[in-house]
């Protein structure tokens, strides 16, 4: 199988980080990464627009040939390719908890800041928007309160005490914001303390470059 993708960018971002994780916990998966450079527009070139018409990434090609084209459709199928050493807890509540945290998470906060770093500062050029910029942020303050108090439990990481979806959601998203010289965590210190623990992750270490 081939992973099309590109360093930093939040979505294939998500994708790299589940790989080196899968890979850390010592099930490494069969996976090549192909990077398509955003920065020179290739995922708008023909030969990429041909795996993927809408011309984003990242894109799981599989073996025979087929695509799958959004990151969350890509984590899955490989969980169950994969299923020794799945991410997802096997228990049936603890993995809805999960799952539901994982798409508060990128429904309500990863979804603007992808579209709120291009309005502050697009590393694709695109012209800034300082309004719709004020606009999010001002939305992503309640969920970014939601998640801080369910970290208020005392767990490790964003689902309870081993990676999930979830951590890779958010912290993908976060390497984004940062990138471009933003912090967006304010007064949340069990946030600000999760985050410095997953990035302190080796697999975090292996993919995010800030
Ligand atoms: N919902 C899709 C979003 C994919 C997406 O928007 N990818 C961005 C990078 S995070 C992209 O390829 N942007 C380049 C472009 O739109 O030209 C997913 O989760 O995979």
């Amino acid at each position: 199988m081939k992973l099309y993708t590109v360093p930093v960018a939040p979505n294939p971002t998500k994708v790299m980080l589940y790989l080196a994780e899968r890979a850390e916990a010592g099930n490494a998966l069969p996976v090549e990464q192909k990077i398509v450079n955003t920065l020179k527009g290739r995922q708008r070139e023909a030969e990429h627009l041909a795996r993927n018409p809408f011309g984003t990434l990242p894109v799981l090609e599989l073996d025979d040939g087929s695509y799958l084209r959004e990151s969350l459709a890509i984590v899955d199928y490989l969980e169950s390719r994969y299923p020794d050493g799945a991410l997802a807890p096997s228990d049936a509540e603890a993995r809805a908890k999960a799952r539901d945290l994982e798409r508060i998470i990128e429904l309500k906060i990863a979804n603007p800041l992808a579209i709120y770093v291009h309005y502050k500062k697009s590393p694709l050029g695109m012209p800034p928007d300082p309004v719709q910029a004020a606009a999010i942020e001002e939305k992503i303050q309640a969920p970014l309160d939601f998640v801080e108090e369910t970290l208020g439990d005392g767990r490790e990481l964003l689902a309870g005490d081993s990676v999930s979806t979830a951590d890779l959601t958010l912290a993908s998203h976060l390497q984004f914001v940062r990138f471009i010289g933003v912090d967006i965590l304010g007064e949340r210190p069990r946030l600000r303390a999760w985050d410095n623990r997953y990035r302190a992750r080796p697999a975090a270490k292996a993919v995010l470059q800030c």
